[in-house]
């Protein structure tokens, strides 16, 4: 069967997607936004190396390279990797806040380079997967799986053990940027315990490049720097396998990032077998994560994945679309893949339905808001996801027509940083590089 249709101007949206990819580079990686995100990000540069691979292979690798390279001891992938010439009042927290080279020394934290403390959702080992495939002879030449898969290895490990919480075998996120969701409805119980930093205590540099609607709140804000000053004064230590006093204030297993790990974990399989290693103890870990993910975060009333409170002890009700990423998990159980599909189409997501792109969070919650960063607003990494797990599952139709509207939503937009999910309206900042990179994958 033939491809279906893409833009009619499909050279013209490469041409610019590689402009904007070979603008944000600086040499060793790639920002997110010279504006707003000026440092290395963490899933962001997995997704950017996947649309790199397109463009430049060895760019991909170095990509992940770079970041990696900022491995913590204890496993940990940061979030951030700073660039020392950027100015400080460029983004905040800025690394004077984080100062990890000295708070996060018994964690291992690099010397020489200055990073955040927290992580961000494990793509890692997908991207470096998708971007060895890419040129398999030039990875090969450069040893480069053999060089990243340790550390792969070591920062799912970091994810297994050190942030099982709750003790039911996956990993929790410790701060509402982990799961790279930071206001998404989710959260809004569990912060509500938090005591926020007041506004006056710091400077938010992301409101110089974005309108104050469209961006997580002050009080947000707040508790997002009263949960970071806390765990750097802890010395970035996790508990080990239960939940310990005193520890964090906010502590939740997240079906998004769950998902990405176990398909990592799968993609970790597949990087052993080249290199010559047993892929079984992945795919073992990766079952061993399936079943503690349907155990503890699968809602049937819901008729999709929930995230789980572990101080509070219970499920929140609240829906985001990282409830239905469990799509990409390979072996879930049939009639859970047809829930989730049933769910993304019906009224609380309305895909290929209501609207073209999903959207981050329920169009009917209460807390929806079409215009607010993770508060409704489709994403380009989410929708690629979402593309992905609907060709994987056969279905072809719905993955073609989502795939169309990326790209529609990409070009119309100027490589928004999130779109009105009703008119795919560009919202936030333009020139995003993982909407270019995935884009360019798209558009393959
Ligand atoms: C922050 C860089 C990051 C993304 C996150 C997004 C936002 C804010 O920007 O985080 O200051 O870290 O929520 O997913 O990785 O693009």
């Amino acid at each position: 069967a033939s491809a279906p249709a893409l833009p009619a101007d499909r050279h013209t949206l490469r041409r610019a997607a590689r402009r904007v990819l070979l603008r944000n580079w600086t040499g060793a990686a790639t920002v997110p936004s010279h504006g707003l995100y000026p440092h290395q990000w963490s899933w962001d540069s997995a997704f950017i190396a996947i649309g790199l691979r397109h463009l430049s292979p060895l760019r991909a690798q170095r990509e992940l390279e770079t970041l990696l390279g900022a491995q913590w001891g204890d496993g940990r992938v940061p979030h951030i990797v700073f660039n020392p010439a950027v100015p400080l009042d460029a983004y905040f927290p800025s690394p004077d806040f984080w100062r990890s080279s000295t708070a996060g020394a018994a964690a291992g934290a690099p010397r020489g380079l200055e990073t955040s403390g927290i992580v961000q959702p494990p793509v890692h080992a997908l991207a470096a997967w998708l971007v060895h495939r890419a040129d398999p002879a030039l990875s090969g030449g450069r040893g480069f799986l053999a060089r990243v898969y340790p550390r792969l290895v070591a920062w799912h490990r970091y994810l297994t053990e050190q942030r099982d919480l709750g003790g039911g075998g996956l990993a929790a996120i410790v701060h509402p940027w982990e799961p790279g969701m930071d206001n998404s409805p989710c959260w809004d119980r569990p912060l509500a315990r938090v005591e926020p930093t007041p506004p006056g205590a710091f400077r938010r540099a992301d409101l110089d490049h974005g309108a104050a609607a469209d961006r997580p709140t002050d009080l947000d804000y707040g508790r997002y720097v009263r949960l970071a000053t806390d765990y750097r004064d802890r010395g970035y230590r996790d508990g080990t396998t239960t939940l310990r006093t005193p520890g964090p204030a906010f502590a939740v297993e997240d079906p998004g990032v769950n998902a990405l790990l176990i398909a990592s974990e799968h993609a970790l399989a597949e990087i052993a077998t080249a290199l010559g290693t047993d892929p079984a103890p992945h795919r073992h870990r990766a079952r061993a994560l399936t079943s503690a993910l349907l155990e503890r975060l699968w809602d049937q009333g819901a008729g999709q994945f929930l995230c789980r409170d572990l101080i509070a002890g219970k499920l929140l009700p609240e829906r985001s679309a990282a409830g239905l990423l469990p799509l990409l998990v390979p072996d879930l159980p049939r009639a859970v893949v047809r829930t989730l599909l049933d769910t993304a189409r019906g009224t609380h997501f309305g895909l290929g339905t209501t609207v073209r792109l999903l959207p981050s969070y329920d169009l009917r919650g209460p807390a929806f808001d079409r215009h607010r960063y993770w508060r409704g607003p489709a994403w380009s990494n989410v929708n690629w996801l979402m593309e992905r797990a609907l060709r994987r599952h056969g279905e072809r139709a719905a993955a073609d027509a989502l795939r169309t509207a990326i790209l529609d939503a990409a070009a119309a937009s100027g490589f928004a940083e999130y779109v009105d999910p009703y008119t795919a309206e560009g919202r936030g900042t333009r020139d995003f590089s993982w909407t270019a990179a995935l884009a360019l994958d798209l558009l393959a």
